[in-house]
Parts: structure tokens; sequence; C-alpha cells
């Protein structure tokens, strides 16, 4: 039996992270317009059980109540998104001060409690105005958001340093446009591409202004990158693997670290390809002050020509019963070895891992806990495989668990639980720590932990 103390960098950076629609609620009060994600999942039939997120978990009126519980846990970094349409009920022009007074409060209460805001701009929610007129294929969205990033950045760039400008631009440009099973709710391979194309824009626009706007400010683009391998070594299965990389991982890695998009995808895609202005690459490749990783699984993909996107789909393994999330493998070697490559491919910037948390089927105990040693497994296995790149020389700086609540998981739902803290949606809402957050708490008080291995 081998045991060892892990122990992290002086300077490393523990947190929590959330979203904005995930949590708030509030969904028309005090002036907020309606954003993508309302027409959506207000719609039946395209959420799990047909719940919107109108409600959420009703951060918007508990937020206080949810500050005190990261203070309990000693959690002292909090990444979380804002609401454009709450702000900019019509997407630009007209500024709802209301919404923009919520999020005052908010970063107050929060630096009252000594935890630092994170903020990223744009975690999927559109205000529905822009959609209207043709969302991010549409330039005029990205100057929105450039209007928008610039008035967020005035009004709390003097307490906020910390500013991330999109969330996982694949899954907000393929799962919204292309799948379909997020907002918008579009399949169309074309629209998927520009939309892809004006997300980075508007991230390339909005980490220049974040840097005018807010003094000794940090900023970074959060991208979510899977670990690939294909699902068997034939030469179809190979390629069909190289091409999801190519689509998912290197089309937003390539972009912004070298400056282009990967030759091998621009001839795939051919006359898909949206138009790209001479500018645009700069533009995109706008350098930044570091990468925020999102990291939840390995892909193993194989041919598939039915796909009509790029000839390739996911093998799911058989379950484990740790997989609750079919899609999700628990496979923490890909986080490792996406953080090498980060460091051998991309020239090795500031990573934070700014999501990584599993779910699991928790539910009160007799005892009146939660206990949900799955996720408790998991995440330590996670830390050590980011404990294991840092010390291979990797700039991994700071490490954000998905998610401080159970909370609205898009097209799932009320239906899959990523939280720390449960919430009892029978019981008003009810907050209970899981074991995970007590867990939690001893790694952010020791900076560190405790493995026992064989
Ligand atoms: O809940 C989502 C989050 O909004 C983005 N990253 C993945 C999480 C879990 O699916």
């Amino acid at each position: 039996m081998y045991e060892a103390f892990l122990q992290f960098p002086t300077d490393f950076i523990w947190g929590v992270a959330t979203a904005a629609y995930q949590i708030e609620g509030a969904w028309n009060e005090d002036g907020r317009g309606p954003s993508i994600w309302d027409t959506f999942s207000q719609s039946s039939s395209n959420i799990a059980d047909n719940q919107p997120g109108n409600v959420a978990v009703d951060h918007y009126h508990r937020y206080q109540e949810d500050i005190e519980l990261m203070r309990f846990l000693g959690i002292h970094n909090y990444r979380m998104s804002l609401s454009w349409s709450r702000i900019f009920p019509e997407g630009r022009g007209r500024v709802e001060q209301r919404g923009l007074d919520f999020y005052n409060r908010l970063v107050d209460s929060l630096l009252s409690a000594n935890i630092k805001p994170w903020i990223t701009l744009y975690h999927w929610d559109l205000p529905q105005a822009l959609q209207d007129r043709g969302g991010w294929t549409n330039r005029d969205t990205v100057a929105a958001f450039a209007e928008y990033v610039d008035q967020v950045t005035r009004s709390l760039g003097d307490r906020v340093k910390h500013w991330m400008t999109f969330n996982e631009p694949w899954v907000a440009s393929i799962c919204g446009n292309l799948l379909g099973v997020h907002a918008p709710g579009l399949k169309d391979i074309q629209t998927t591409l520009a939309v892809a194309h004006g997300m980075l824009l508007g991230h390339g626009m909005g980490s220049r202004i974040v840097k005018t706007n807010v003094r000794d400010s940090m900023v970074g683009i959060v991208n979510n990158l899977a670990w690939i391998e294909p699902a068997t070594n034939t030469e179809a299965d190979r390629a069909a693997a190289h091409r999801w990389d190519g689509a998912y991982n290197r089309w937003f890695m390539d972009s912004i670290y070298k400056g282009s998009y990967p030759e091998d995808m621009l001839k795939w895609f051919g006359p898909l390809v949206p138009e790209i202005r001479q500018d645009d690459m700069k533009l995109i490749s706008t350098p930044t002050d570091f990468l925020g990783l999102n990291y939840y699984t390995r892909r193993l993909v194989h041919y598939d020509p039915k796909n009509p996107f790029i000839q390739a789909s996911q093998t799911y393994r058989s379950h484990t019963p740790r997989a609750e999330f079919e899609e999700f493998e628990d496979w923490p070697e890909g986080l490792y070895h996406t953080l090498c490559r980060i460091r051998d491919e991309y020239g090795n910037p500031p990573v934070y891992i700014t999501e990584n948390g599993t779910t699991t089927l928790d539910e009160i105990s007799d005892d009146g806990c939660v206990h949900d040693p799955v996720r408790v497994d998991y995440l330590r296995r996670h830390f050590s495989a980011a404990y294991q790149a840092i010390t291979e020389g990797c700039q991994c700086k700071g490490f954000f668990v998905w998610s401080l609540l159970d909370n609205y998981e898009w097209a799932f739902g009320f239906s899959k639980r990523f939280g720390l803290v449960f919430v009892d949606y029978t019981d008003n809402l009810h907050r209970i720590p899981k074991d995970s957050a007590y867990f939690f708490r001893q790694v952010i008080r020791k900076n560190g932990f405790r493995i026992h291995s064989r």
C-alpha cells in the first residue's frame, strides 16, 4: 500500500462554478428580457419532463444564502456568468439598471465574504431579440456583444478582475445549431460553422475590451476539450477520430492559439466554411492571459457515414456503475493528457480547469445527509490527474468544480445532479451540502489531499 499527500502549489486556486440560466430563475423579473433558453425551454418537448428554467434554483432571490454556503465551505473563488438579457433586455441599446444592480449587489456580497468572482460573459443565453435577427451568424450580434462587454466591464471592472469571454463555444454552436438539442434548436451545418465563427470573433473583440476597460485584469476563453481516441485501430476509425478532434478541439484551439482553422478541417468542410474576412483570424487569436479548460470525458470515436457533419460518431462504452451520464465516461487520464497536449501543442499557457465534476444519483439518506462517495472518488482522481500534470511542467493554475449546487442541466432539466450541494426540489429548494462538499472543504483548507493506492 502506498500513501502520499498531494500538496498543490501555494498559489493554486480552488473554486466552484455555475452559470446564470442554470441557477438564477427570476426569468421575467426586474425587466429581464427573454433569452434563447427561455424560448427553447418553454416550448414543450425540448427538455426532460418538459421543465423550463423559469425558476431554476432561485439563486436570484437566494444569492445571500448561496454565498453563505460558499463561505461555510471555505470557497474563495466563484465562477459565475451574467445573464446578458437581464442587462440588455433587447440585446443592445437600452440598459436595464435593475439587472446591473443585481450583479453589483452580488459582486459586493461575494467580496465581503472574501470570495473572488470570476465572470463568464457568455454562457449560452443569447438575448432572443438578437437571435431573431440571425443570432451569431449576424455580425451585428458581435457588435452587440462588444456593447454589452463594454457596459459590464465598466460597471463591475473596478472589483472583478477575472473574466472569461465564452463558455464552450463548440457546445453552444454544435448542440444548438446542428444537433438541435440546445437553444435555439436548429439543425444546419452551415449555420453551425457561422455561429462558431461569430462567437470566436466575439471572443477576440470581448477580450480586447476587457483589457482596455479593466486594470489588472485577466481574461481568457473557456473551451471544453475532450480526449479523443479511435474506437478501433482501423484506418477509418483513426481518420474519424482525427476529424472529431479537428471539429471539436482543434477548430477552437488552433484558431485562438495559432490564428488559423485547421487545414484538414477547412478542406473537409469546403464550401460550408463561412466568410472569413481579412482581419478575422487576427482578432480571434488576440493574445489572452489564460485558457479555461472544461474537462469531463474521453470520447471513443468510430467512422459513421450517416453523420453528415464529420462522418464520425461516439462509441459509448458499456456502462460502469459510475457513468450516470451516457456521454461522459469517467476518465481522469484524459485530463492529464489534455493538459500535456496544451503544454506541448499550444505553447503552455496558464490553464484554469474551469469545470470538472460528475452527476450521480443523489438522495437524502435517513440520517438527513447526502452521501455521494462516487463524486468524492471522481474528484479525487481528477485532482490527482491535474497534480500529475503540474509536476510535469503544465501550467495548471486552478481547479473549479462543476457545480456549487444541483441546478438546471439544460435539456436534461433537473434530472441530473452535478452539485456539491444538494437541492431538494420537493422541499422549497432547500440546500444540503453533500459529503463531496465537506471533502472539498478539506482539500481547500489543506491545499491538497491524501491518496492511497496499491
Ligand atoms: O452544466 C454544464 C455547463 O453549463 C457547461 N459544461 C458542462 C456542464 C455539465 O454538463
